[in-house]
């Protein structure tokens, strides 16, 4: 009895402390929307990456493109590495100055660096000396951004903090040039403690932190189940607290979104790029350098006009998205003079315009050709914000298909009335000649109710370019009504006297098809058009002999785009039966070039898809069908070839700088299901 008695209260003890973490992955919509409220409703924010890399500010022994990377892309050995310790010393730090510029320029929320993969913190930590304390500098950076966060208010302070950590010896992946760092005796659970009381120090004493901001989690160190638990981890220690994707696994490489799944993390983290449309439902911030780096790196100039930033907020909002802007700061404590001009002439706008974007949501129309659209509901009002980028010329904007009767048209920057026409549900505003502002001048559509919204019809067909023919149908959006559609093939805009769709269409020649909704008689909704091209078949050539796979050329070097590799000797060659990295998958600086034939089984028009992570091409017959070139994590481009049966030359190149590496090569036509290109069809 005594036993079973002392078994039940050792396991109470365990299990009770266990039982006590909340299981937050399982989060209700209600509960989710109300922690996502403050950042919904900010979509502006400073993103900022700052550390013991802006020292060396980008440069190293002579090259010059490095930044918060430096120690891997330098192959900096960790010792050599630690003197930036004794050298970092920001004098000129002034946290109230950078949070008063996120503030003036409409941000409302700052996400700096606690620590970045190089493992320094930024931040006075009990559980390490590799810290801002044994710098000169000895004054806890996060802690003076806190108290000015606190004093001047409006702005959420927010913490970057890298899984994958290049310093801490218990995290045993190491760069694969350091031979100097054995993983013998290290402790991945020490390792993972140590980030776990680090960020405890960080909820805990630095008042009202608004997001957790993980990256790093790509690497086999990391699994799905320690993303599980360390988003768990921190919403109990700050159940209002936000966590991006990359606390956990599921972010689909630099497009950022989710994977379906029971993933960690409360926001989609496109990088560099914003998707293509908004997708409803799902919280994500587009992150993007005001440059070409994140850290600071003094020899990059290549900044983004003011003008592409605020068009690049439009249009993320459009979309529902937040903006995560970059600042990488200098080693003395300022901003480059280049941030802090944009960041002013951005404050001009959103002093004007920001209405049109903090607590919008996203565009209640498909594609606007002039610029973008953001929207609000106040009590039975809507406003929709026409950011409009490219001013008509005539006098007269157009917005087609809104079934709401607007009740007031004005320019939000100077509550100037416009003029306006509705008729057929489309809005003739009457303009000034010369746009208020040339960047993006905001026109609010004031109008009770929700939006009814006609959108366009769609015109499906499997390609743009065909052969012999192409089978064309239109189709309503969702909740189209009781709309039907009008539609021409000869270019001009479609009437009510115009073909009523019912069926199919078959096009054997090149022709545009044009499509509108129309209710009762009357048009509501814009126009869209398609232009349909017939190809002529790429002549197969004859091979005297095929013998199946491809020849590859691999090469070292190290590169940031795809180089000329026929000015390169190759380091080794073979044959590969499959579009890939082959025998060098897996290692970094290199590049392969994989050449030979596709055996095309029937003429058709061919769609390609290259996924790649760096860049890749894809050539057939000599003709660039796909781009896919630059620095990148795992996207994919597509292309289509009209092909004739028979053989068609064939040539994939492909580089890795560093980090993850992967080429594959998809094909489809309407005949053949999307898949990897099969061996069958590779020969040499
Ligand atoms: O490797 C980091 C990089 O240094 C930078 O911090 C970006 C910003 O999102 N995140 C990783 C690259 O995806």
């Amino acid at each position: 009895m005594k036993k079973a008695f002392f078994l039940l209260l050792i396991s109470a003890i365990i299990i009770l402390p266990v039982l006590g973490q909340k299981n937050y992955l399982n989060e209700s919509k209600a509960d989710k929307d109300k922690r996502m409220e403050w950042w919904r409703d900010a979509r502006f924010g400073m993103f900022i990456h700052w550390g013991l890399y802006s020292v060396p500010a980008g440069e190293w022994k002579g090259t010059t493109n490095h930044a918060e990377w430096i120690r891997t892309t330098a192959q900096i050995p960790l010792k050599e590495y630690d003197q930036f310790v004794s050298r970092f010393n920001p004098v000129k730090f002034n946290a109230e100055a950078w949070v008063q510029m996120a503030k003036d320029a409409g941000m409302k929320y700052i996400t700096i660096t606690s620590k970045h993969h190089d493992g320094f913190c930024l931040w006075d930590s009990k559980e390490t000396d590799f810290d801002v304390m044994s710098t000169p500098f000895k004054r806890d950076i996060l802690k003076e951004l806190a108290d000015a966060c606190r004093k001047i208010g409006g702005i959420k302070l927010c913490f970057y903090h890298s899984i994958m950590d290049w310093h801490h010896p218990d995290y045993s992946q190491r760069r694969e040039w350091e031979k100097d760092r054995p993983t013998t005796g290290t402790n991945r659970d020490r390792y993972i403690n140590y980030m776990k009381k680090q960020l405890k120090e960080l909820v805990t004493n630095y008042g009202d932190i608004g997001v957790f901001w993980f990256d790093g989690e790509w690497e086999n160190f990391w699994t799905h189940e320690d993303g599980k638990a360390l988003y768990n981890y921190v919403r109990n220690l700050k159940p209002d607290i936000i966590v991006n994707n990359r606390v956990d696994k599921g972010r689909g490489g630099m497009a950022g979104m989710t994977s379906d799944g029971d993933y960690g993390g409360d926001f989609g983290t496109p990088e560099q790029e914003i998707p293509e449309t908004g997708l409803p439902g799902v919280d994500w911030e587009s992150c993007m350098t005001m440059n070409d780096h994140w850290g600071y790196n003094k020899a990059d100039k290549n900044f983004k006009s003011t003008e592409d930033l605020i068009r690049k907020l439009a249009d993320i909002a459009s979309k529902g998205g937040n903006f995560l802007l970059n600042i990488g700061p200098k080693a003395d404590g300022t901003f480059p003079q280049e941030s802090i001009d944009r960041l002013k002439e951005i404050g001009k706008w959103m002093k004007a315009n920001g209405e049109s974007i903090y607590g919008t949501s996203a565009s209640p129309f498909e594609h606007i050709n002039w610029g973008r659209i953001t929207q609000k509901q106040t009590n039975n009002t809507t406003k929709l914000y026409l950011h409009v980028f490219d001013w008509p010329k005539d006098g007269k904007l157009q917005l087609h298909g809104l079934g709401n009767d607007p009740k007031h048209i004005y320019i939000l920057a100077d509550n100037k009335d416009l003029e306006y026409a509705k008729k057929d549900n489309t809005i003739d505003i009457k303009t000034p000649i010369t746009a208020p502002d040339k960047i993006n001048t905001v026109i609010v559509v004031e109008f009770n109710g929700q939006p009814i919204v006609y959108r366009p019809p769609l015109i499906n067909a499997y390609s743009d370019s065909f052969i012999d023919q192409v089978n064309v149908s239109l189709s309503l959006p969702e909740n189209g009504g009781d709309a039907v559609i009008r539609y021409t093939s000869d270019g001009t805009d479609p009437v009510i006297s115009s073909a009523l769709y019912k069926n199919e269409i078959i096009l054997s020649h090149s022709a545009i098809i044009k499509a509108r909704s129309f209710v009762k008689g009357k048009a509501v909704s814009g126009i869209v058009e398609r232009k349909f091209e017939k190809a002529e078949p790429w002549i197969a050539v004859d091979l005297f002999k095929a013998e199946p796979g491809l020849n590859a050329n691999y090469y070292e070097g190290e590169w940031d785009k795809l180089p000329d590799f026929r000015a390169i000797t190759s380091k080794e060659s073979g044959i590969i039966s499959s579009i890939s990295p082959g025998k060098y998958a897996g290692q970094e600086k290199y590049g392969v070039v994989i050449q030979g034939y596709l055996d095309i089984p029937a003429t058709a028009m061919y769609s390609f898809y290259l996924n790649s992570d760096d860049g890749s091409a894809l050539y057939i017959d000599g003709n660039k069908v796909i781009d896919n070139d630059g620095l990148h994590g795992m996207v994919e481009k597509s292309g289509t070839a009209p092909l004739a049966a028979g053989f068609h030359s064939i040539r994939v190149e492909f580089f890795e700088n560093t980090g993850g590496d992967d080429v594959q090569l998809f094909i489809e036509s309407e005949k053949i299901k999307r898949q990897q290109v099969p061996a069958k069809m590779l020969v040499h």
